[in-house]
């Protein structure tokens, strides 16, 4: 389904990509610059850094974190906590301008209100994947999560409540932001890994930011 929800001059149009998930073609089209500007700071007191599945696996996603509680993932399991273990200071503070962002972006897909505590920030290079998961590390999940693709195009894996459930794939390209909650929000999803590509902006990388409400 198709939805003309926005400004047709744009062309940015709405996807229902499952029960109450929306992607929000070229939402972050034009604050993309702002966006970028604003993470070379972060990523200068919180660099990326790959994370350790509680399997022992290090993770090919590069990631950091900003807002008041950070993801992070290490041998006894994944967690928010509001410190960077590797630096022992409080994450960078979630600007104003991607809150406002992640709140429009969940309002325009049904979601008011919607404030985040934090964002997660990955990095994808070529060869880089995130296999099938749930996010369901925070509390509420009456909350949505909405997703900021950046950079080189992805193909994302959309599947349902059961990790066997059939999957749908969606190509996220820049500006792209996937928002969901309700129905989907334990739905298993994943990204395929990254082709070679270049953009623009970013050269050959990926960057997503997946802001939620986690406290
Ligand atoms: C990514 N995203 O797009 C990985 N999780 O790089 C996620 O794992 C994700 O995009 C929950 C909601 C939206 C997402
Ligand atoms: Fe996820």
């Amino acid at each position: 389904m198709s939805l003309d929800l926005f400004d047709a001059a744009d062309c940015r149009t709405a996807i229902e990509i499952g029960p109450d998930a929306l992607l929000l073609r070229g939402f972050a089209s034009n604050t993309a610059p702002a966006l970028l500007d604003a993470l070379g700071h972060i990523l200068a007191q919180a660099p990326f850094r790959h994370m350790v599945t509680p399997g022992g696996f290090r993770m090919s996603v590069a990631m950091t974190n900003c807002g008041a509680l950070g993801w992070v993932s290490d041998e006894t399991g994944y967690r928010y906590v509001p410190f960077d273990p590797q630096t022992g200071r409080a994450w960078p503070s979630l600007p104003a301008g991607f809150a406002q962002l992640a709140r429009d972006a969940a309002s325009q897909a049904g979601f008011d209100g919607f404030t985040p505590d934090a964002c997660l920030i990955n990095r994808y290079e070529p060869g880089t994947r995130l296999s099938l998961h749930q996010d369901r590390n925070e509390r509420d999940f009456t909350q949505p999560i909405v997703s900021v693709s950046l950079g080189v195009s992805a193909l994302f894996l959309f599947g349902g409540p059961r990790r066997a459930d059939k999957t749908r794939r969606v190509e996220l390209h820049h500006g792209d932001i996937a928002v969901w909650g309700g129905r989907s929000r334990l739905h298993y999803h994943g990204v395929l890994p990254i082709k070679p590509g270049h953009h623009a902006m970013l050269g050959e990388q990926r960057l997503n930011l997946t802001f939620r409400k986690a406290g």
